[in-house]
């Protein structure tokens, strides 16, 4: 959908006329252009109600007039007295959904796919469906960047990080409430942390000299005066951004690569039902044709996300299916198409051979593709995870990481040695098994909710 952005500028300044205490007053000519822009969608939100449905909707139509793009507050009022899945909820989605002006057939769209993947999970209960409503909602609204999503965000990450932050954060807590000064044993000390926590010898040897040359500059003598945001910062500045890249003609073609276990299969469907929350049409291929069951999984996930699927049988070669599936998305005009592939890495060089094969085909159907190469990795692998990302990298060039599993491991430095030591772009990370615990990784969020 995407409609935020719209609708956030037709309110624009038109709200400071209804709450001039928190925005600037626009120019009174544009003010009152605006005003007549929002006025219809207002208008038309509220012909939709039944008059009896007055507190709920009164209060949600207040927090529209805001104009911050709070969805939690929003769901807040829209749950309000609703306990489970029933018509009520959906006609006080299409109530929202309406009054930010959201075409029909889309809102319809949104409400049928909610409803369909209540059934597959076989959820009824608000609490048990609230927050994938919510994720859903922000995706397709285009909210996951705005603030409130972000906190939301924020308390997800910070609480997948338990195990890692016990082993980082409170040791380092420990150290700088023990020691009032940066001697030789505060360094020695923080470096054994962080190797403990598995961020790796030389991840660690630079990070330390980082701080100290900072310390050193920043003229600070006590441990426990500015330490830990000074850290934080230096953190922050390590991770490496994902190149941009200019948008290519559809399809997007997105190579998954990644070890047997990792979590690829998973990740496929989460980053498939992401895209398809935000109006994208996607393919997925079952590249994976070693197994039979890997290529059932796959399907069985692309029908839980609502996306398009294309194998061959088990056996088959793996650059046929790669080939045959660009070649499908083409003709059907798919946004995006993901391409799984097998993880066996006890024939290494065969699975090597057959990735190289898969990118060659790719390119000369379609010139450019892949246009990215995921790398998945589990960080409960530790140390095994970064040589996993130096050993495709070197082989076939990985664009990307996501890294998987962080919610249930104290290894989360492994993070900093991917990101730092192997200069790799982390673009996800995965806080559970739910489709809504895949989030884009953000280095200052992270070093935040770690040291935070
Ligand atoms: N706790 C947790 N489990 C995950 C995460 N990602 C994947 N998994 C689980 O890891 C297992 C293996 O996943 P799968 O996608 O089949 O791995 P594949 O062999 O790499 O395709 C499944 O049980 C997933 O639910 C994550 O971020 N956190
Ligand atoms: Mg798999």
């Amino acid at each position: 959908m995407g409609f935020f952005s719209k609708i956030k500028k037709m309110w624009s300044g038109g709200e400071a006329a209804a709450d001039g205490s928190e925005r600037q007053p626009a120019a009174k000519g544009e003010r009152d252009e605006a005003l007549e822009a929002a006025e219809p969608a207002r208008a038309k939100g509220f012909q939709a109600s039944a008059p009896a449905e007055e507190g709920w909707q009164r209060e949600l139509q207040r927090a529209l007039q805001r104009a911050e793009p709070r969805l939690s507050a929003w769901l807040d009022h829209i749950l309000s007295g609703v306990h489970k899945a029933d018509d009520t909820l959906w006609r006080r989605l299409r109530f929202l959904l309406r009054s930010l002006e959201v075409p029909e057939s889309e809102a319809e769209d949104f409400i049928r796919r909610f409803r369909q993947w209540l059934d597959d999970m076989d959820y009824d209960r608000v609490e048990e469906f609230r927050s994938e409503l919510q994720y859903r909602l922000a995706l397709a609204l285009e909210l996951e960047d705005e603030e409130d999503e972000r906190s939301r965000l924020f308390l997800k990450l910070s609480s997948g990080l338990t195990k890692t932050k016990e082993q980082l954060s409170k040791r380092i807590d420990q150290l700088i409430s023990s020691r009032e000064t940066f001697d030789e044993p505060f360094w020695e000390e923080l470096e054994e942390i962080l190797i403990m926590a598995d961020v790796g010898f030389n991840t660690t040897r630079a990070l330390v000299e980082r701080l100290q040359s900072r310390v050193r500059s920043s003229g600070i003598n006590d441990p426990g005066e500015a330490f830990k945001e000074l850290f934080q910062e230096e953190l922050a500045k390590m991770f490496p951004q994902p190149p941009k890249r200019i948008k290519p003609a559809p399809p997007e073609v997105v190579l998954m690569l990644g070890v047997n276990g990792v979590g690829k299969t998973t990740t496929i469907a989460k980053l498939a039902h992401r895209a398809q929350m935000q109006g994208r049409k996607v393919l997925i291929a079952a590249g994976d044709t070693f197994r039979a069951a890997a290529i059932e999984q796959l399907e069985i996930w692309a029908k839980r996300v609502g996306s398009g699927f294309y194998a061959k049988k088990a056996g088959a070669d793996p650059a046929a299916v790669a080939f045959e599936a660009l070649d499908k998305a083409v003709r059907e005009n798919y946004d995006l198409l993901f391409v799984d592939t097998a993880g066996r890495l006890h024939t290494k060089s065969n699975l090597m051979e057959e990735l190289k094969k898969i990118k060659r085909v790719l390119d000369k159907k379609h010139p450019g593709a892949p246009h990215r190469i995921i790398l998945v990795v589990d960080a409960t692998t530790g140390q095994n995870a970064v040589s996993q990302t130096k050993l495709f990298n070197e082989h076939i060039g990985v664009d990307e990481i996501v890294l998987t599993k962080l919610d249930g491991t104290a290894k989360g430095g492994v993070v900093l040695s991917i990101a730092i030591e192997q200069g790799m772009p982390i673009t996800f990370i995965g806080l559970g098994e739910k489709m809504e615990d895949l989030r884009p990784f953000e280095g200052r969020f992270f070093a935040q909710a770690l040291l935070g």
